[in-house]
C-alpha cells in the first residue's frame, strides 16, 4: 500500500509532466513571492497593481496555451490549470485578471481574428503590456447574454457600436476590448468586435464599492456610437458561440483557480487549529474540528483529480462544455464552502484581513456568480441529462 500524504492524497503531482511542474513551481513561487505580501493592502484599498500584468506576462503566465509565434508559451491545458491553481491560492482577482487576458482576450482573437489581428495584439497583450477585457454581460443580459442590447450598425467601411456592457473584469485599465454586440450586417447575429482605448464613444468607466473581488479592478463598457473599420470585426465566428469558447476555457481553469483558493483556506485551517488550544487541547484535537478539516480534503482531492482529467481530455479535444459545467459549479461551490467553514474555524480571528480566510470567502461568492452562476450550471446539466430546457 502507498503511503498517505494529506497534501497530496492522489499524487497528483506524480501525475504532471516535468513540463507541468515547472510551471506549476514558477507559477508558485511567484504568486507567495509577490502577490501575497501586497493582496492585504490591495483588497483593502480596493486597488488592482497594473504592474501585475506585466510581471506576469515576463514568467509567461499570460496566454499560456497560445503559440509561441504569437508571444504565448505554447503550453497545454493542465499548465494553464496549474497556473490558475496557484495564482488564486493568494487571491482570486489576481487569478481573475490571468483568466480574463488569457481565455477572454487572446483566445478569442487567436481562435477567431485575422492573421493581422493576432500579430497586432497578442505580443502585446502576452507581455502584459497590453491589458485586455471581455465585453459579454449587460445591465439587463447577464445569465441570458442572448438577449444583449448591444447592436453594431453597418457604415461606410465599418461598422458603429452602441450599448453598454457591465461588470467587467479590467475595463477601467483596458487598452484591448474585446466586445459581443448583435450585428445588422450579419441578420442581427452575434459578432466580436475589438475595440482600443481612446476610440470617440468608448468609455470604461469603474464601479466602485464592490465588497468582493476588491483587488480586482471592474467596470463598465460604454459605447456611444463607436465607429470602427472592418478590421475590427472577428470574422471567423457567429453567434454565442464565439464567447461561449472563450468561457469554456476561461470556466475551466476557474474549476482549477477555486481549488487553489479552497486549499489556501484548509492549509490555513489547519495551521490555525493546531497552534491555538481552547479547554486545555489543540482545537485540532476535537472531532467537530477535524472532521471539517477531512471534508476539505476530500472535496479539495476530489475536484483536482476532476481538473486534471479534464485537463487531458482538453489536449486531446474531448472535453465537453457540460463536463466543464461540472467541475466550474462542483468546484466553486464547495470552494465557497471550505472557505467559510475555515472563516468559522478561526474564530474571531477569522473575520482579520491578516488571516486571508474571509478575503477568499468573499472572493468566492464572486467567483460562484461569474462565468456562469452556480444555478445556471446546474441547468445546463440539467438540459443535457434531461434534453429539456428549464433556463
Ligand atoms: P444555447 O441555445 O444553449 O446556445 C446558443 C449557441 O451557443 C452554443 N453554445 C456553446 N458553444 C460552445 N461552448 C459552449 N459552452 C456553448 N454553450 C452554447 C450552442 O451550441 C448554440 O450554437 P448555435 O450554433 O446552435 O447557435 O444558448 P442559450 O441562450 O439558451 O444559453 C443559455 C445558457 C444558460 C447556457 C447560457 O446563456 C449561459 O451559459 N449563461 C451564463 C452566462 C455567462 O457565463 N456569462 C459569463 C460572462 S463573462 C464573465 O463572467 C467573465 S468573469 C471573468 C473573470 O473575471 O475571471
Ligand atoms: P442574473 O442573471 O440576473 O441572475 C440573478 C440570479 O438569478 C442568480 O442567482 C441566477 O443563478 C438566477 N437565475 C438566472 N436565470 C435563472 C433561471 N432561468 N432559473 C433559475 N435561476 C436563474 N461579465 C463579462 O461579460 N465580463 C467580465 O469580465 C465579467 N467580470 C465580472 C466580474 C465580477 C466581479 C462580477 C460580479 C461579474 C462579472 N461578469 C462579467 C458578469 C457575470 O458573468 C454575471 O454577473 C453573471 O453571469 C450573472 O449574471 P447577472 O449578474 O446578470 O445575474
Amino acid at each position: 500500500m502507498g503511503r498517505f500524504d494529506w497534501q497530496d492524497p492522489f499524487a497528483l503531482d506524480a501525475q504532471l509532466t516535468d513540463e507541468e511542474r515547472m510551471v506549476r513551481d514558477t507559477a508558485h513561487g511567484y504568486a507567495q513571492e509577490k502577490l501575497l505580501p501586497r493582496v492585504t493592502s490591495a483588497f483593502l484599498d480596493e486597488r488592482f497593481d497594473r504592474e501585475i500584468m506585466t510581471e506576469m506576462g515576463a514568467l509567461g503566465l499570460l496566454g499560456a496555451t497560445i503559440p509561441e509565434q504569437y508571444g504565448g508559451a505554447g503550453l497545454g491545458y493542465v499548465s494553464y490549470g496549474l497556473i490558475a491553481r496557484e495564482v488564486e491560492a493568494v487571491d482570486s482577482g489576481y487569478r481573475s485578471a490571468m483568466s480574463v487576458q488569457s481565455s477572454l482576450v487572446m483566445h478569442p482573437i487567436h481562435a477567431y481574428g485575422t492573421e493581422e489581428q493576432k500579430r497586432k495584439y497578442l505580443p502585446k497583450l502576452a507581455t502584459g503590456e497590453c491589458v485586455g477585457c471581455f465585453g459579454l454581460t449587460e445591465p439587463d443580459a447577464g445569465s441570458d447574454p442572448g438577449s444583449m442590447r448591444t447592436r453594431a450598425e453597418a457604415i461606410d467601411g465599418g461598422y458603429r457600436l452602441t450599448g453598454s456592457k457591465m461588470w467587467i473584469t479590467n475595463s477601467p485599465i483596458a487598452d484591448i476590448f474585446v466586445v459581443w454586440a448583435k450585428s445588422d450586417a450579419h441578420g442581427g447575429g452575434i459578432k466580436g468586435f475589438v475595440l482600443e482605448k481612446g476610440m470617440k464613444g468608448l468609455s470604461a468607466p469603474k464601479i466602485e464599492g464592490k465588497l468582493s473581488l476588491r483587488a480586482s479592478i471592474t467596470g463598465e463598457i460604454v459605447m456611444d456610437g463607436v465607429e470602427v473599420g472592418e478590421d475590427a470585426l472577428l470574422p471567423e465566428v457567429q453567434g454565442l458561440k464565439g464567447p461561449f469558447g472563450c468561457l469554456n476555457r476561461a470556466r475551466y481553469g476557474i474549476a482549477w483557480g477555486s481549488m487553489g483558493a479552497a486549499e489556501a483556506c484548509m492549509r490555513q485551517a489547519r495551521q490555525y487549529t493546531l497552534d491555538r488550544a481552547q479547554f486545555g487541547k489543540p482545537l485540532a484535537a476535537n472531532q467537530l474540528v477535524q472532521l471539517k478539516l477531512a471534508n476539505m480534503e476530500t472535496e479539495i482531492a476530489l475536484g483536482l483529480q476532476g481538473c486534471l482529467r479534464a485537463g487531458r481530455m482538453f489536449d486531446e479535444g474531448l472535453l465537453s462544455p457540460e463536463t466543464i459545467s461540472i467541475l466550474k459549479r462542483n468546484n466553486c461551490g464547495k470552494a465557497l464552502d471550505i472557505a467559510r467553514v475555515a472563516r468559522d474555524m478561526h474564530g474571531g480571528n477569522g473575520i482579520s484581513a491578516e488571516f486571508h480566510v474571509i478575503r477568499h470567502a468573499i472572493n468566492l461568492e464572486t467567483v460562484n456568480t461569474y462565468e456562469g452562476t452556480h444555478d445556471v450550471h446546474g441547468l445546463i446539466l440539467g438540459r443535457a441529462i434531461t434534453g429539456i430546457a428549464a433556463f
